[in-house]
């Protein structure tokens, strides 16, 4: 059969099959794409070639037709006012599943759960949600996920945190003293990221692990091997090579896929050591004095009896598959969820909240008076005055609130089932909206965050909405709601709090300002989203000036 589409005469068989075949095509399309907006229960929204948080869409800039990944930010102001509600549909037309966008905490709870009660699960297949893949505490199943829960519940203890706290003064002790900033007056860091992402890491590291990390450990050894710290690093910043390229691709010899692999495969046999080492501790009954969360790990199922009992692949699940760059698709162990899970988040918000009080001297000051009041200026900060520095944490959650890292929660309906929509602000009861089989539902993190209806004016940092909340209201969103909420809540701010607490003590926090930039401009320029794997905020230039007396 002969194709020439230009000029020459073309067989009128072809052409009739092409044609024959392009209606089909054409008319299959539409019949899904009208079975998607009957499946998102007609809801009005955008009708869109790709569904944002997959591939092509998610790489594709934001732009009128393609929400993408960075929507839910760039419109956060319009994106619910141009519906005149809090919940919209997404309907591809060309690829990805429909799904339904809401900033409603209601419909977040009825979603979110997990257990065996809900249809909705976390989507398996990563390409339809590359992001957050670090969250997945295991397997869309809710069996399997609440046995994993179990296994890990008990590792986050009181006695946990107070190890967060105190391993976070000597980690913020050693980068004074290795970045030589013991006597200095002023210190001018470009990027503040850098400093928390290495903290937050070394955290996670140390406490979540048990590894000796070490703040001022060479990157590399003289024999070009990696460290683990570094290994970890490379792994990060690859992430999304990984999930992109397809693997022959990552096969070929570049230096940064060489870079990535090497630092893949370092991370395997170090963390199948590491399984094997504490196994064996545990069975020789030696570790009495081990409060990381992984020590604690293996030996809550060593304890476990049958069906709960994980094996080691589950323990570290992803550990065969890594190497291969496949764990996009594939479950990430429990082992590897903890620690990007565990250090990402925490470090993006620390920045966040670094930048915010840096061009809030009023509140800085006001945090830096509760601080002398509460631990004065010359004892080490301890973990019993975590509760009393309840200042330090509100400007922690409020940078979180204006920058959730966790900016998307993802599910999947398992079959058809409705959603209780609450009606608008000042009606009451609520309105169901059927979703079909494989619909997706998402909540919006961010939505929710600026969502007036949870909070007044919800653009503006103003960490003192949170005085006397108390930690158990679900107004704490950013880490979820929920029994499938962030088991690492607790963690993350016992770690902001004892840090912020010691850097707020000995410096002022100043923004870096350009030659002639307003601190507005500053705030513009800055204090805008970063998003990778979760959402960050951009680079962060801040200058410490040191307190006298
Ligand atoms: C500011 C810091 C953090 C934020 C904003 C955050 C946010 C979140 C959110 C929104 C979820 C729910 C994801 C979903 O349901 O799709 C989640 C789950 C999770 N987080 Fe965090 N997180 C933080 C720190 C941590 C830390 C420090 C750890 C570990 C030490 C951790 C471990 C986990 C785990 C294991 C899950 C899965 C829980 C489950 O599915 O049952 N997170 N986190
Ligand atoms: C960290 O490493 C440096 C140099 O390699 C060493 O002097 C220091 O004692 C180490 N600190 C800890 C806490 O291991
Ligand atoms: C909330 O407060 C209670 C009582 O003070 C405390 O035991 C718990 O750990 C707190 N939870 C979080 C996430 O801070
Ligand atoms: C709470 C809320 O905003 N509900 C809305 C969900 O979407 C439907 C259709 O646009 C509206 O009618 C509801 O008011």
């Amino acid at each position: 059969m002969r194709f020439a589409l230009l000029g020459q005469a073309v067989d009128v068989n072809a052409w009739t099959l092409f044609v024959a075949g392009l209606t089909i095509y054409v008319s299959s399309k539409v019949v899904v794409y009208l079975r998607a907006i009957s499946s998102v229960g007609h809801l009005p929204g955008f009708r869109i070639p790709f569904y944002p948080l997959g591939l092509p869409g998610a790489v594709i800039p934001t732009l009128s037709w393609n929400p993408g990944l960075a929507a839910t930010w760039l419109w956060r102001h319009t994106l619910y006012q141009r519906f005149q509600n809090e919940n919209f549909s997404i309907v591809p037309f060309l690829a990805g599943p429909p799904a339904i966008y809401t900033s409603n905490l209601d419909v977040a709870r009825q979603v979110a759960i997990g257990g065996h009660k809900t249809p909705f699960v976390k989507p398996e297949e990563a390409s339809q949600a590359l992001l957050l893949w670090g969250m997945n505490l295991v397997a869309a199943d809710g069996q399997v996920w609440r046995k994993h829960r179990r296994v890990m519940g008990p590792a986050f203890s009181n006695e946990l945190y107070e190890l967060v706290w105190d391993q976070t003064r000597e980690t913020y002790n050693e980068m004074i003293t290795s970045e030589g900033w013991a006597d200095k007056e002023t210190v001018d860091i470009p990027v503040v990221q850098d400093y928390t992402f290495k903290l937050a890491l070394l955290i996670i590291g140390r406490c979540g692990f048990g590894f000796s990390f070490n703040w001022s450990a060479p990157a590399r050894a003289p024999d070009g091997s990696m460290s683990i710290q570094e290994a970890l690093r490379v792994v990060g910043d690859t992430h999304m090579i990984a999930i992109l390229l397809p693997k022959w691709v990552q096969k070929l010899p570049f230096k940064r896929l060489r870079e990535a692999r090497q630092a893949h495969e370092q991370l395997m046999d170090f963390m199948q050591n590491q399984v094997a080492e504490r196994k064996a501790e545990t069975r020789a009954g030696i570790t009495e004095g081990k409060k990381d969360v992984f020590t604690m790990l293996v030996k809550a199922n060593e304890e476990e009896a049958g069906k709960f009992q994980l094996d080691d692949g589950e323990l570290v699940s992803s550990l065969s598959t890594y190497p291969e760059f496949t764990y996009g698709s594939t479950k990430i162990g429990n082992v590897f969820i903890m620690l990007f899970a565990g250090h990402e988040t925490t470090a993006h918000a620390l920045a966040a909240t670094l930048g915010f009080l840096a061009v809030y001297d009023d509140i800085q000051e006001e945090v830096f008076q509760q601080i002398i009041s509460v631990v004065g200026s010359e004892r080490d900060p301890v973990f019993d005055d975590y509760a009393k520095l309840d200042k330090v944490l509100s400007a922690f959650y409020e940078a979180l609130r204006l920058f959730p890292a966790g900016f998307v929660l993802i599910r999947e309906a398992t079959e058809d089932t409705t959603i209780q929509i609450p009606n608008p602000v000042g009606q009451e009861g609520t309105t169901p909206i059927p979703v079909a089989k494989g619909t997706q539902v998402i909540v919006d993190m961010i939505g929710v965050q600026y969502n007036p209806r949870y909070f007044d004016e919800p653009g503006k940092y103003k960490p003192s909405r949170w005085y006397g909340v108390s930690n158990e209201s679900e107004v704490f969103s950013a880490f979820s709601v929920g029994p499938r909420a962030c088991i690492g809540r607790k963690f993350a701010t016992t770690e902001a709090v004892c840090f912020l607490t010691l850097l707020l003590r000995d410096w002022r926090i100043e923004p870096i300002l350009n030659e002639g930039e307003t601190k507005e401009a500053w705030m513009k320029r800055v204090l805008d989203a970063k998003i990778v794997i979760t959402l960050g905020v951009a680079d962060v230039p801040v200058r410490f000036v040191r307190r006298r007396g």
